[in-house]
């Protein structure tokens, strides 16, 4: 069968910033399964190349394929242009079956399925071998309804059959490189670039966060094969920056050892980046030089928070000396730190922000992300935000970048103020400053440098924006009331911990 992969979050998507564009590793996992099951595939990664709809039309019309898949890794944000895109094609060419996964269709399945007509099946949860099942059963070797993790229309209502056993051996399926071009793809100020995975899940229980719900169990890939392919990508492809998807690598410490140990004995000149927990970077304060010599630049660290009633009620797991030490045990080891600082847990005040500001500026990160809380439905922090009023309505805006939550004491334009303020006071100190300038390391310089390269651009960006084209909600409903009834979450709630059995 022909099958075409769309990875699509906003049209004319080159304009935007950043410069740098990462494959859409998602699809190619897909990919890489599907292939092998004697398909022919093809990508139109949207994101890399600007494209209108007209001219996607017409190469989605030439390639004529029998189904057509879509996804993105901004699950929520991409999912009003996938609708769209997804319309548009199926207008165009009826005969294609239509297919969309990720993280947001796997919540929102019934939703979907409902008004997006020209939608025919949800793949929920992770895809290698469901998408597979679902392409033979498209092809009729086999029925729809003996599938598990897939949600169609049954007599015109939305219908979900089992969850997906979760895939336990992730080197089961292999990635779809081949359908890539390397040379088109960068990270980290221009250098070639992929993603790629050691691990799936989170063993943690933060409040806002559906990792361990979409996820389930923490599973990892057998170290030395990912350190071969990670290898052989940089050999034989010039792959250069190496940025992990996992939310959480290092959870097994003997496993990501024995990755640290077997990427630095393939003795490669490459720039690992990734996010871990500031437990897991004090826990490993013996071998972090593995981490060093292996090519780690740097680590986000999800701190979200430097009040303690918040970490506490978040359920963060952490503690303000935990994750001021990680951030000084990295630098020990010259290995940035990016602290991400989240806004609208705790219904802040002014005195709460300069407070945060002035904890920030003691635990002393080399870059910090300034976010905002997101209640999405299939987190529990939903239950704690359901009753307070929301800002924004427009999807495309739930990115962690806009504010969502409306707060009581502080009305967003002050709230945006804060928030650039602490931005700006983190990364424009002269200690910051300083450390660009003396670093010993040429590619920790230039890792800095991109850095304020970049926050520059987007700092003045997201100014422009809020001046000239956000317009908040001027009836605010409630969290609950943008998603509707309650009982709808409750099942999602209940399928989320079926999979999580496993
Ligand atoms: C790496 C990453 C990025 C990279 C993406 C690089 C790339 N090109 O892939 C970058 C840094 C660019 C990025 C950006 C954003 N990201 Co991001 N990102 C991730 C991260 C850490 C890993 C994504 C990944 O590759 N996962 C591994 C793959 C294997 O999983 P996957 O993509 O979900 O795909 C699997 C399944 O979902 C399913 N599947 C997925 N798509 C499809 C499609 C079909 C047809 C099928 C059948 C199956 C299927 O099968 C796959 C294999 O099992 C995730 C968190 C996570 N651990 O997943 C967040 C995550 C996806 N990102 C998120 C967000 C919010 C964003 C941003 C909006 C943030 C921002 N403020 O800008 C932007 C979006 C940018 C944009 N262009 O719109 C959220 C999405 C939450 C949500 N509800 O939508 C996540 C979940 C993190 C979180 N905080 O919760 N991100
Ligand atoms: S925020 Fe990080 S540590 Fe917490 S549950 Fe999510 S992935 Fe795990």
């Amino acid at each position: 069968m022909k099958i075409l992969l769309i990875n699509i979050a906003h049209p004319a998507i080159g304009s935007r910033i950043p410069d740098d564009h990462l494959p859409p590793f998602g699809l190619l996992c897909i990919a890489g399964s599907i292939i092998d099951d004697g398909h022919e595939v093809k990508l139109f990664d949207c994101d890399l190349k600007p494209i209108n709809e007209a001219e996607l039309l017409r190469q989605t019309q030439d390639f004529a394929p029998d189904i057509i898949m879509f996804g993105h890794s901004g699950s929520s944000t991409a999912q009003p242009i996938i609708s769209k895109t997804a319309r548009l094609l199926k207008f165009a060419i009826p005969q294609a079956k239509i297919v969309y996964g990720g993280v947001h269709p796997t919540y929102f399945w019934r939703e979907l399925l409902a008004t997006d007509f020209w939608l025919d099946y949800v793949v929920r949860g992770e895809g290698e071998k469901t998408a597979r099942d679902l392409i033979r059963a498209i092809d009729g070797k086999s029925k729809i309804e003996d599938l598990r993790g897939i949600s169609y229309r049954d007599n015109g209502r939305p219908k979900a059959n089992s969850n997906a056993e979760v895939i336990l051996d992730l080197d089961e399926f292999r990635i779809g490189w081949e359908l890539i071009d390397f040379q088109d793809y960068s990270y980290w100020g221009g250098k070639r670039a992929v993603v790629i995975q050691f691990s799936r899940g989170c063993p943690h229980l933060c409040t806002y966060c559906g990792q361990r719900g979409f996820w389930s169990k923490w599973r990892h890939r057998d170290p030395q094969k990912l350190a071969d392919e990670i290898a052989h990508l940089n050999r034989n492809h010039g792959v250069e920056v190496f940025n992990f998807a996992d939310e959480n690598p290092s959870s097994g410490r003997k496993a990501w050892r024995r990755f640290l140990e077997a990427i630095i004995a393939h003795n490669l000149n490459i720039t690992l980046v990734g996010s871990t927990r500031a437990d897991d970077i004090v826990r490993d304060k013996e071998f972090l030089h593995l981490y060093k010599k292996a090519g780690f630049e740097r680590f986000l660290l999800g701190m979200e928070n430097t009040d303690e009633a918040t970490l506490q009620q978040i359920k963060k797991g952490a503690t303000k000396a935990i994750d001021k030490e990680a951030i000084r045990l990295l630098r020990q080891h010259n290995i940035l730190s990016m602290a991400t600082w989240v806004a609208g847990f705790n219904n802040e005040t002014d005195a709460d922000l300069w407070r945060g500001l002035k904890q920030i500026i003691e635990y002393d990160p080399d870059q910090i992300q300034a976010l905002y809380a997101v209640p999405h439905r299939w987190t529990p922090f939903y239950d704690d935000a359901k009753e307070l009023g929301i800002i924004e309505i427009d999807k495309t805006k739930w990115d962690y970048k806009h504010q969502i939550i409306k707060l009581q004491n502080i009305p967003p334009w002050r709230l945006f103020m804060w928030v650039k303020f602490i931005e700006v006071c983190a990364q424009a100190r002269p200690k910051a400053i300083a450390r660009l300038i003396w670093n010993k390391e040429p590619k920790i310089r230039h890792a800095i440098r991109w850095y304020y390269k970049m926050g520059r651009r987007v700092w003045i960006h997201e100014i422009l924006e809020f001046i000239f084209s956000r317009r908040h909600s001027k009836t605010p409903q409630s969290v609950m009331e943008f998603y509707g009834p309650p009982q709808v979450k409750e099942e999602y709630a209940s399928s989320t911990r079926q999979s999580s059995r496993i």
